[in-house]
């Protein structure tokens, strides 16, 4: 995988410098660094609405990158899946179409599939928690796992958030009224196999294809942070919303490895610090969404259930564990536990 990466992406450098299109560079900074003094473009995408946490996370590192590169990097935004699902954006950084990424963990099981220790449902007291074992040595392993598979640059860790269960028609209060319940999920073994455990029929979709699913009633139901089923207006295609937080959500910004390695070290410098940076701005924005949006779900019509009994949606789920656990390690699993 490494190999093949390496070789596509340079072809591609090849292929962008020759019809200098997105990630090309162009014109004059020579203050801080751009050893040729010319300004580089890099292209980042992701799926979610330009009202998103993920876009504001974006704006932000986009400032940052501005700022501490003297304006040398120019970071270019498109949300709205507007360079594809997360699957084939993570594809795309091997093949030079796309500079960066920011995607949830959900798709990276069909890439590295050690990181999605992080998707086992019920994994994480609170989002404190989560922090703290990503930005720890767990964080900084998985994140040096998928360079080390993918031959990309793990940039930071962001954060989608606690993902939670919508209904067109079904309140959900305990796991049997997930029962035959056709819903989507993303392109995740752990996410799907946690569903069937409830009694759920659970279907894999990338993100683009989700709302016109809904909204034809191909799929029930749906499950996803508060802030994405506000500002991808879930809200039109769903009527019922419980709290259940089953899955914390975190999001990888990734980098392709040769328009990384094209950078001065300043600007590596730079680009690593900035998405640290606006990646500890993006958790906030979250967190202050999630308290907001959910009056306002409830203002457009929503029946939310707040407070579930979460015990018995944990039990229903303990067949995964034992199912991945042989994966990832007793110890692994407890040591994310047992973080403080
Ligand atoms: O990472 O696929 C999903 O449901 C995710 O929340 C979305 O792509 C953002």
């Amino acid at each position: 995988m490494k190999k093949f990466l390496g070789v596509m992406a340079v072809s591609s450098m090849v292929l962008l410098s020759a019809c200098s299109g997105g990630g090309s560079t162009s014109s004059e900074n020579a203050a801080e660094g751009g050893g040729s003094g010319e300004t580089v473009t890099l292209k980042v995408g992701h799926t979610l609405a330009d009202t998103s946490h993920y876009q504001e996370g974006m704006v932000k590192f986009q400032e940052l990158v501005t700022e501490k590169t003297g304006g040398s990097v120019e970071i270019e935004v498109f949300p709205n899946g507007s360079l594809g699902g997360e699957r084939d954006m993570i594809e795309g950084l091997g093949v030079g179409s796309v500079d960066m990424v920011l995607t949830s963990t959900g798709p990276m099981s069909g890439f590295v599939p050690e990181v999605t220790v992080v998707d086992l449902p019920f994994l994480f007291r609170d989002e404190e928690h989560a922090h703290k074992v990503l930005d720890g040595e767990i964080g900084t392993e998985l994140g040096k796992k998928v360079e080390d598979t993918m031959g990309v640059k793990t940039l930071a860790w962001w954060e989608n958030g606690f993902r939670n269960v919508t209904t067109a028609s079904t309140a959900i209060e305990k796991p049997e009224d997930l029962k035959g319940i056709k819903i989507r999920t993303m392109e995740s073994d752990i996410h799907m196999d946690s569903f069937s455990a409830m009694g759920a029929q659970p279907t894999p979709m990338a993100f683009t294809e989700l709302f016109t699913a809904l909204q034809q009633g191909t799929i029930d139901a749906e499950e996803n942070p508060v802030p994405v089923i506000m500002t991808s207006r879930f809200y039109e295609v769903q009527d019922h919303l419980t709290m259940t937080r089953h899955f914390y959500n975190p999001s990888l910004l990734l980098m392709s490895q040769s328009k990384f390695d094209a950078l001065t070290p300043e600007q590596q410098t730079a680009i690593e610090e900035a998405a640290k940076e606006a990646g500890v701005y993006e958790r906030q924005v979250v967190q202050d969404m999630e308290k907001q949006y959910i009056e306002e779900l409830k203002g457009n019509g929503m029946q939310v259930i707040e407070n579930p009994d979460l015990e018995p949606f944990k039990a229903a789920v303990q067949s995964v564990y034992e199912k991945y656990e042989p994966q990832f390690g007793k110890e692994l699993i407890d040591e994310i536990r047992n973080t403080q």
